[in-house]
């Protein structure tokens, strides 16, 4: 096919359509031959969701082929769409056939053709409205991306039940971690007027298959913890009016204290009868403004938050009690296990942060109600560039759970660098727990399958702000993307997401295509270069966390130290001379970690303190490998710069302009990265690099 000559030169676009921009230019020849199927759509029956997607598929339709769609809810002869739902349809039922429909949950769906002698249907048809909102947005990624639709057979059903975002948005319109301007939800304390594009981004969530969503920072302070009041659940109402159309529920995140801040209680104590019946009312209340409202997402005895060890409860009467005040509404409880000990003293080398969330919940596996899911922040530490799986995931076994992911960069560039954290996250997902034997992978156990559990899944904090790009930088939302693909789908591996992303967004040119993916798949190893080396963390500016300060955090309350000094670094969490942290975890990844010589050398901090001269199964000492991984992270970071510059006269403008700027400091800042690190790790060892390269 035919590529316009430059782009560059006309187009205004701006990022704000992300992957679903439906240009004309991006198809490919094969999908032509579909534009006759796509003149007619047959929706047999209706709804709020099955409207959304017939209106999803016209526009999708009328941007790429230039025609409006009829619409009808019977069959044309000939060539046509039918939408519909699988088992309930008389229309789809009559065209196509489920081989296992005991294996359908809600959210599958089909994209099927059938070809009569007379006729040529293809049926999107979902389990459930959303199901088939799902399909549409599937089929038109068909067509943006070029694929064949002759004999065209998919079904497809989600590893996860739940595929959740997470915002960490406050109502004055500030975000916490947030990197992409303000909030699309909140401004001076009111919600926005601007419901459009709250709707724009329900879309951009539904196309990947998010279904739930969190709506205020899980640090709730006094405004946030009157949205449960009347003052403003008629405008949380409204919003989840616009997330309903596009199958997704909404939660908020409560303060755990209500009863006393927003109530006339004297506690907040679980247990007391008087707090139980306060959390029912207040249910009761939220569900009639909110007939399906998701439920609470709860940060309890976290960072100075309340929660149940005000009284002497524990987590399970905490959750437990929230659990039962929403149960008679089908409302869910969303408890966070990021609890760990944040006034610390740099000396005590027994405690570790490390060790927090499975000391705390471990114990209470088992005790909690059916409708609590608690959610396990990956890492075991917060979300660096590079650490262990948190043994937690495997070590509940009786336990709902959501594995947390950042999708906002708070510790891996804070979208001002390229970090691609789909191939960390397949890491993640892929880890074997050895929890019940080996293929214990963490995927199985976040979606229930391996416990048999009835609820799990994925929860993200989102990285989305008013930028008109959403994300900053523009790159940041193939993050997003990749997010809502993987819980779906977490089998799907990095390159055929990436794929995927960069077709939808920059069309099939073959050198963008190839360039974009190359800088995406490589820029978490880039950005882990040129920062905090062999899984150590941190040695960033304290609070923004933005920038390199290798003793930033070193002497602080927080926890999270590297202990280096003139003769090694590292943080010793073996069982027999460190914090034993590494017996939290299954054999054999227990002793992997627990013994040097076996331990990977990517998480050789995270688990020993080594010497400078310990040498690494790469064959380099820990010096040299700073060094070396420093030197060269920050000509990666100036190599991906080139790469992206070389795609000039092939990407818009507007875009092209925004990417490169990011590039360009990222390029610097990686510099300063290199030197402030080197420097550092030069005066503390004494040791030159062999290689003689300058450093400050
Ligand atoms: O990593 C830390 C962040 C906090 C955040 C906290 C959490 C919302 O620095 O900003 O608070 O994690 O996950 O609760």
């Amino acid at each position: 096919m035919q590529y316009s000559s430059n782009p560059a030169s006309t187009s205004t676009e701006t990022g704000y359509e992300a992957w679903l921009r439906y240009t004309p230019a991006d198809l490919e020849s094969n999908a032509r031959e579909i534009q006759e199927y796509c003149r007619h759509i047959a929706l047999p029956k209706s709804s709020l969701v099955l409207q959304t997607a017939v209106s999803e598929l016209s526009r999708g339709i009328a941007s790429m082929f230039k025609f409006e769609p009829m619409i009808a809810n019977t069959r044309q002869n000939g060539h046509g769409l039918v939408l519909g739902l699988l088992q309930s349809d008389g229309l789809v039922s009559s065209l196509i056939d489920i081989p296992n429909p005991e294996s359908l949950t809600p959210d599958s769906y089909v994209i099927q053709a059938v070809k009569t002698e007379h006729s040529a249907a293809i049926v999107l048809a979902g389990a459930s409205d959303a199901g088939c909102l799902y399909a549409v947005f599937h089929f038109l990624k068909m067509l943006q991306t070029g694929q064949q639709f002759t004999d065209i057979s998919v079904l497809e059903t989600p590893k996860n039940r739940l595929r959740m975002i997470n915002h960490w948005d406050n109502m004055d319109g500030s975000i916490e971690r947030g990197y992409a301007g303000k909030s699309i939800f909140y401004q001076d304390n009111e919600f926005t007027a601007d419901f459009d594009r709250i709707q724009d981004y329900a879309r951009l969530l539904a196309s990947i298959g998010i279904n739930a969503i969190s709506l205020n920072n899980v640090n709730v302070h006094d405004t946030e913890t009157r949205l449960i009041t009347k003052r403003y659940l008629p405008d949380v109402a409204r919003v989840a009016t616009v997330f309903r159309k596009y199958g997704i529920r909404i939660f908020l995140s409560i303060n755990f204290a209500s009863p006393i801040q927003i109530g006339s209680l004297t506690t907040a104590d679980p247990a007391e009868p008087e707090v139980q019946r306060w959390w029912s009312t207040k249910a009761e209340e939220i569900y009639g403004y909110i007939p399906d409202f998701g439920g609470f997402l709860v940060k309890a005895d976290s960072e100075f938050r309340p929660g149940p060890f005000t009284y002497g409860r524990t987590h399970t009467d905490g959750a437990n009690a929230l659990a039962n005040a929403l149960k008679p509404f089908g409302g869910t409880v969303i408890w966070r296990c990021f609890v760990y000990d944040c006034l610390q003293d740099w000396r005590d080398r027994t405690t570790d942060r490390a060790k927090a969330a499975y000391e705390h919940f471990r114990p209470l596996d088992g005790q909690f109600k059916d409708n609590v899911i608690l959610q396990i922040k990956n890492g075991p530490m917060d979300f660096q560039v590079r650490e262990p799986v948190s043994p937690l995931l495997g070590g509940l076994m009786s336990t709902n759970q959501l594995l947390e992911l950042q999708i906002t960069q708070e510790y891996t560039g804070q979208q001002k660098h390229l970090c691609y954290l789909v191939p960390q996250w397949k890491e993640i997902i892929s880890f074997d727990t050895y929890a019940t034997g080996e293929g214990s992978t963490v995927d199985k156990i976040a979606s229930g399958d391996l416990f048999n559990r009835p609820l799990g899944g994925f929860a993200a904090v989102s990285n989305v702000g008013d930028d008109s790009n959403w994300t900053g930088h523009l790159l940041a939302q193939a993050n997003l993307f990749g997010y809502g693909r993987l819980s779906w789908n977490p089998e799907l591996s990095s390159e055929q997401i990436t794929d995927e992303w960069v077709r939808l967004t920059f069309g099939h040119n073959p050198t963008v295509v190839s360039t974009v993916t190359r800088m995406l798949l490589s820029s978490w190893f880039v950005y882990e270069n040129y920062t905090a080396p062999l899984g150590v963390g941190w040695m960033v500016n304290p609070s923004h966390h933005y920038g390199p300060n290798v003793d930033g955090y070193e002497y602080s309350k927080w926890g999270t130290y590297h202990f280096a000094d003139c003769s090694g670094i590292g943080v010793d969490r073996t069982s027999e001379s460190g914090t034993g942290f590494t017996a939290q975890y299954f054999s054999p990844n227990k002793e992997n970690y627990n013994s040097l010589s076996s331990c990977p050398d990517e998480l050789l901090l995270f688990f020993h303190h080594v010497p400078y001269d310990h040498q690494l199964k790469s064959g380099k000492t820990v010096i040299q490998h700073i060094y070396d991984s420093h030197f060269q992270g920050a000509d990666e970071a100036q190599a991906l710069l080139e790469q992206w510059n070389s795609l000039s006269q092939a990407v818009d403008y507007q875009r092209f302009r925004q990417v490169q700027r990011k590039l360009q400091e990222q390029a610097e800042h990686a510099k300063e990265w290199r030197d402030i690190i080197n420097t550092y790790f030069y005066r503390k060892s004494g040791t030159k690099d062999e290689k003689g390269r300058h450093i400050y």
